[in-house]
C-alpha cells in the first residue's frame, strides 16, 4: 500500500483516538474518525477536540480545516472506502474486576461489514492476551475473507502519558504484532510516519498485547510497593518520602511515589487483564492482585489519617469540614476516572464529614455527583483539615499561611514537611508520620 493509496478509518475518538487521527492526518493520510458519540463527531467537524489535551485542539482545526480529518458515526461509505482500520475504543473492567470488550467487538463488527481484500486491520484499545487471534479475528472472518491470506491483522498498544499525548505518541516507541510479518511490516511502515521513535516487532498479537499490559503492571505493581512502604514507614516514625528519594539515588533502585491511590482508566485497570487470563489458565497472578488490593486500600488510609490527626487535635470528624484539594486522577489532568477521591469523599461524607472540594481543571457536577460542594481555593483552605489528593502544579504554591486552621493532609510529595511545621502547620501524608 503507497502512501497515497492509504485511507484510514479510525473508530473511537476518546483521550488517545482523536490525537492518533489527527497525527496520521497531520502527516498527510486521509483520515476518517467515527465515534458513536454525535456530540464527539460534530465538536471535531466543528475544528475542535472535545478533550483537554495540550496542542490537540489546535492540531483537530488544522487537519479538520485541510481535509484531512474528518468525523463520522455510523457505518458509513467512507469506511467501505478505508484500507486501513484501526481499533482505539475503550476497554473497561466489570464489577467483578472482568474486561468489558463490548466497544472492541461492536467495533470489529462494524469492520466486518466493510472489510475488503488486501485491507489492513490494527487493534491499538489495551486487552486481554489472545483477545485479536481468539475474539477479534474470528469477527473479522465472518466477512468471508481469511486473515493473514486476505486481510492482514496488527496490534500496537498506545503508550502516552495524559497531558503529554502529542509528544509522546511522535516520540516512544512502539511495539508491534502481526498476523503474520507482513501484516507487521505494514503497520511498522505506517507507525513511523507519525513517529520519531523506535518502532519494535515482536513475534505475534499475543506478544504485543502482553507487552502493553506488563508496562501499566509494572507501574501499579511499583506504586504499590511504595504504598506499602509508606505504611510501614509511618508506623516506624520515618518519612517514606525522604528516604526513598535517597534509596533511588542507587543506579539501579526506582522505587515510585507514595500517594492517595491510583486512578486512571490505565494502571487500575489494565492488570486485571493479565489476572483473567492468567486465573483462566489456572496459573495465579498472586502479586498483580495483592498490589491492586493495596492501591485500592490507600483512599480508606487516608481517610484514616485524617479522622486520626483531627481527634488528636480535640476534633471529631462529623463535626468538622474537610477540605479536598485535587479530585482528577493526577496532577493536570482533567480525568475523574478511577480518581482516588471518589472512594475517599464517599468515605468521609458517610462518617458524617462535611467535604468542599476544589480542582482547577474538574467541573462542579462530578464534585456534586459523589457528595462533595465545589469552592473556590480560599475556602477550601479554611476547613477544619485540608486534604491535597491531586499534585496540580498550582498547589505547589501553597504556603503554610494559607492552610488556616492548621491541619493538612499533603498525600502527594510535592511541598516540604519542615516548611509546614516550623510556622506550626500539624502536616501529616502517605509516609509522613
Ligand atoms: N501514581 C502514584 N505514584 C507514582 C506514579 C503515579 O501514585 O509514582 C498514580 C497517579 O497519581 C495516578 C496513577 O498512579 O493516579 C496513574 O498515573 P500514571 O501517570 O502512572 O498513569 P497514566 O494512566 O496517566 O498513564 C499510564 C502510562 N503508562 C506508563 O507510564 C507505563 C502511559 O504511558 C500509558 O499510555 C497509559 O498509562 C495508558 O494509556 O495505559
Amino acid at each position: 500500500m503507497t502512501a497515497e493509496k492509504i485511507k484510514i478509518a479510525l473508530l473511537g475518538l476518546g483521550h488517545m483516538g482523536l490525537p492518533t487521527a489527527a497525527l496520521f492526518a497531520k502527516n498527510g493520510f486521509e483520515v476518517v474518525g467515527i465515534d458513536i458519540n454525535p456530540d464527539i463527531v460534530d465538536i471535531v467537524n466543528a475544528g475542535r477536540s472535545p478533550i483537554m489535551e495540550p496542542g490537540l485542539d489546535e492540531l483537530v482545526q488544522k487537519v479538520v480545516e485541510k481535509g484531512y480529518l474528518r468525523a463520522e458515526n455510523n457505518i458509513s461509505k467512507s469506511l467501505k472506502n478505508s484500507n486501513v482500520m484501526i481499533i482505539l475504543v475503550p476497554t473497561p473492567i466489570d464489577d467483578n474486576h472482568c474486561s468489558d470488550l463490548s466497544a472492541v467487538i461492536s467495533a470489529s463488527e462494524t469492520i466486518t461489514k466493510a472489510l475488503n481484500k488486501d485491507d489492513l486491520v490494527i487493534i491499538e484499545s489495551t486487552v486481554p492476551p489472545h483477545t485479536c487471534e481468539k475474539i477479534i479475528i474470528p469477527i473479522l472472518e465472518k466477512s468471508g475473507l481469511e486473515a493473514s491470506h486476505d486481510f492482514g491483522v496488527a496490534y500496537t498498544p498506545e503508550r502516552a502519558l495524559p497531558h503529554n499525548t502529542l509528544y509522546e505518541m511522535t516520540h516512544n516507541a512502539r511495539v508491534i504484532g502481526g498476523v503474520d510479518e507482513e501484516s507487521a511490516n505494514k503497520a511498522a511502515a505506517l507507525y513511523k510516519k507519525i513517529t520519531h521513535g523506535e518502532v519494535v516487532i515482536v513475534d505475534n498479537l499475543v506478544t504485543a498485547e502482553m507487552v502493553k499490559l506488563m508496562e501499566n503492571t509494572y507501574r501499579d505493581t511499583n506504586i504499590a510497593l511504595a504504598n506499602e512502604l509508606a505504611l510501614i514507614c509511618e508506623s516506624l516514625g520515618i518519612d517514606a518520602v525522604q528516604a526513598i528519594k535517597a534509596a533511588n539515588f542507587h543506579p539501579r533502585v526506582n522505587l515510585h511515589a507514595p500517594g492517595p491511590g491510583v486512578g486512571g482508566h490505565c494502571l487500575s485497570i489494565d492488570p486485571y487483564f493479565i489476572v483473567e487470563m492468567a486465573e483462566k489458565g489456572n496459573r495465579p497472578a498472586k502479586l498483580i492482585k495483592t498490589a491492586r488490593e493495596i492501591n485500592d486500600f490507600m483512599p480508606y488510609h487516608v481517610a484514616f489519617l485524617i479522622e486520626k490527626t483531627l481527634q488528636d487535635n480535640g476534633k471529631s470528624l462529623n463535626n468538622s469540614s474537610v477540605g479536598i484539594l485535587g479530585v482528577s486522577y493526577k496532577g493536570n489532568v482533567a480525568d475523574t476516572r478511577e480518581t482516588p477521591a471518589e472512594p475517599l469523599i464517599k468515605n468521609l461524607i458517610s462518617k458524617g464529614a462535611r467535604v468542599i472540594a476544589h480542582d482547577p481543571l474538574v467541573d462542579e457536577g462530578f464534585i456534586k455527583q459523589i457528595g462533595g460542594s465545589k469552592v473556590e481555593l480560599e475556602e477550601a483552605l479554611e476547613a477544619d483539615c485540608v486534604v491535597l489528593i491531586t499534585d496540580h502544579d498550582s498547589y505547589r504554591q501553597i504556603t503554610p499561611e494559607m492552610i488556616k486552621k492548621s491541619i493538612f493532609i499533603c498525600t502527594r510529595p510535592i511541598l516540604d514537611p519542615a516548611e509546614f511545621r516550623k510556622r506550626g502547620v500539624i502536616f501529616k501524608g502517605v509516609g509522613r508520620p
